[in-house]
């Protein structure tokens, strides 16, 4: 049902465990610096301890094995790495520990997927204008080529960046995660173009000057969830829906997979939106130049990264001021069919998982898929016999099974979000994720597997053997 060499694994984030923001030279990160503000991640949490990975590695190694992983997804810190966020200064220490960490992996036939940046941008990049900064292309492949020569000879599976949208409009349209930017239908569109032109850089280095050796793959890991029309008989609504995806998925998949360039309804709304408020500055959505390398084809593989689904409606010009939400043009509703996992915001829709796979097939060129990440959350009183979760992954995992053996989809691998409970951007320590607890009231950080935990090591020994 599933191929032999699937990858069954599960992922986490640098800032989301590691802990240790200023151990052994760490560079500050805007996640330290949107955290230790007031009033902006639930009860004022920070990741300065987290599950404290970066002392504690060993303890996730167990339960890496207790699950039987074929791989495990990570991603480094950039300001451990490189304090200041340049190559100019190196942090040996961060290299030591990562080291660790991927030869720990090999030696227990774990292999090391790895993502560049997972939203924690060195504050010294952010000083000189982060995201919104044209010279953040070349900072970031300087990063990425230091990362491919040293850690390349072992990592095979590489992300550039996790979700370009959430950080592009979650950190500087809404304002809700790092950098904390509220800066409506102007700064995300920014942000978005140049994380695919780092993105770009980045894949065409180690096409030329990596690949040949280290013979690895590179991607970026996109989120997105499935759309429907709310009435599949509305034109309105169906079209809601394309411009839903256009905006969402679409902004980052289809330069990448179809065309080079965004989505045309995207251009198209942008510029006629610009007029209507009368704005004048230069496109709010910018163009590719002929003169940097080609954004086509950038991709060696899909990264996808789903949890729920949405129904979707016109918002009929009901958002009348520039933004995002005024370009889209469109409400999500909630199917009342669909329970809701811990978090609001997400609906538990198993086979709007097949649905998007399909999708993604059809739309961006049938290609590889590696599902980075998936998830359910807890939250509130403590569960360890989390039976919902299980069943959850249960259904998710059969889903994907269908998508494989009856649609053709060429899926490569599933990971599971997240190995751990662990610090939930906004919502601090209040979202449990994990296939592990984690005590954070205990120095020690005690990790104890879940009943899902249990029941995914379960699923992985069924479908891999
Ligand atoms: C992933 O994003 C992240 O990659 C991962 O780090 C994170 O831990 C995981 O989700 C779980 O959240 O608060 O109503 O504005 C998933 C995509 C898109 C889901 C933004 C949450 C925010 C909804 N995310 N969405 S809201």
């Amino acid at each position: 049902m599933f191929p032999r060499d699937f990858a069954w694994g599960a992922a986490t984030a640098a800032y989301q465990i590691e802990g240790g923001w200023q151990a052994d030279g760490r560079g500050a990160s805007i996640w330290d610096t949107f955290s230790h503000g007031t009033g902006r991640v639930f009860g004022d949490h920070s990741g300065d301890v987290a599950c404290n990975s970066y002392e504690l590695w060993e303890e996730d190694l167990k339960c890496i094995l207790q699950l039987g992983l074929t791989h495990y997804r990570l991603s480094v810190s950039w300001a451990r790495l490189l304090p200041d966020g340049t190559t100019q200064h190196v942090n040996h220490k961060g290299v030591q520990y990562y080291n660790k960490v991927i030869d720990d992996l090999l030696a227990a036939h774990v292999s090391p997927v790895v993502t560049l940046y997972h939203f924690d941008l060195p504050q010294a990049l952010q000083d000189q204008g982060g995201w919104k900064s044209s010279n953040i292309a070349s900072f970031f492949n300087s990063y990425a080529q230091f990362c491919f020569q040293t850690f390349g000879d072992r990592v095979k599976l590489w992300i550039t960046i996790n979700e370009p949208y959430v950080c592009a409009k979650l950190g500087h349209e809404d304002g809700i995660h790092a950098p904390g930017l509220k800066e409506p239908g102007v700064a995300a569109y920014l942000v978005g173009h140049n994380m695919l032109r780092a993105h770009a850089l980045a894949w065409h280095s180690y096409d030329k000057i990596f690949r040949p050796k280290q013979k690895g793959l590179v991607s970026l890991a996109l989120n997105s969830d499935w759309l429907e029309a709310l009435d599949p008989d509305c034109a309105e609504d169906i079209a809601a829906t394309q411009r839903h995806f256009a905006f969402t998925l679409g902004w980052f998949a289809s330069p990448v997979f179809v065309t080079g360039d965004y989505p045309e309804v995207m251009r198209t709304v942008i510029e006629a939106n610009s007029q209507k408020y009368g704005y004048t500055g230069e496109s709010r959505l910018p163009f590719f130049s002929k003169d940097e390398p080609a954004i086509l084809g950038t991709a060696d593989f899909f990264a996808l990264n789903y949890y729920t689904s949405r129904k979707v409606t016109s918002a009929s010009g009901l958002f009348d001021k520039l933004s995002m939400k005024s370009d889209q043009d469109v409400q999500d509703v909630l199917d009342p069919s669909w329970p809701i996992s811990g978090v609001s915001w997400l609906a538990v829709v198993p086979d709007g998982l097949r649905k998007l796979l399909n999708y993604i097939k059809k739309n961006f060129g049938d290609p590889a898929i590696h599902i980075t990440e998936n998830g359910f959350a807890q939250v509130g009183q403590l569960q360890m016999e989390d039976v919902q979760r299980a069943e959850f992954y249960k259904q998710t995992i059969s889903e994907v099974a269908k998508a494989i053996t009856e649609d053709g989809v060429n899926v490569r691998g599933y990971f599971a979000w997240s190995l751990m409970d662990n610090f939930e951007w906004a919502d601090g320590y209040s979202a449990r994720f994990g296939l592990f607890h984690v005590d954070f009231s205990d120095e020690k950080r005690t990790r104890t597997i879940y009943h899902s935990g249990k029941e995914y090591a379960k699923l992985i020994k069924k479908y891999s053997s």
